[in-house]
């Protein structure tokens, strides 16, 4: 089965429960994550707000299809009360998003699903979390380890 990456973020009400809940319901829907970062402080990236994100990141196996995983995150993002959806680089404040990061070393080009997530290579809030738990992990278009990413970040930008 492949292992799938997926990053959790949360900007508004109880974060650190919003992201437990998170996982459980994560857990429920695909078994027993296999790995799971640290919880990590980061300021909003690519948009202005007075809240603080909690970002996480977590694995799973899975023998769902990638279109049968992100109908189950947006299930349960909905049922975390996630309300408004990104759209075109506009970010909201939200209570959970659930993004797919990762999907074994596949490569997916949907009108609804890019696998690798398009903007993960540029964001310190996935690389630094998801190199604790997969820092040799190769990104499959870019060709670099998770850990080479992750410090090509490291200035501290979220
Ligand atoms: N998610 C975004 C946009 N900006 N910034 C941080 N720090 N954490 C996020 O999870 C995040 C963000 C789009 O989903
Ligand atoms: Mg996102
Ligand atoms: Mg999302």
């Amino acid at each position: 089965m492949p292992t799938v990456y997926l990053g959790l973020g949360t900007n508004i009400g109880y974060k650190k429960e919003n992201l437990t809940r998170a996982i459980e319901a994560l857990s429920l829907a695909l078994g027993r994550y296999t790995s799971l970062s640290s919880f990590l402080e980061t300021a909003p990236w690519g948009f202005e707000s007075d809240n603080t994100f909690l970002n996480c990141v977590v694995s799973f196996e899975t023998d769902l299809t990638p279109q049968e995983l992100l109908d189950t995150t947006e299930r349960i993002e909905r049922g975390l009360g996630r309300t408004v959806k990104s759209n075109g680089g506009i970010y909201h404040d939200r209570t959970i998003d659930i993004d797919i990061l990762l999907y074994g070393s596949e490569i997916i080009k949907t009108p609804r699903l890019t696998i690798p997530h398009p903007l993960m290579h540029q964001r310190a809030f996935v690389l630094e979390p998801l190199a604790e738990i997969a820092s040799d992990l190769v990104h499959p278009t870019i060709g670099k380890s998770i850990k080479q990413l992750a410090n090509e970040q490291n200035n501290g930008k979220y």
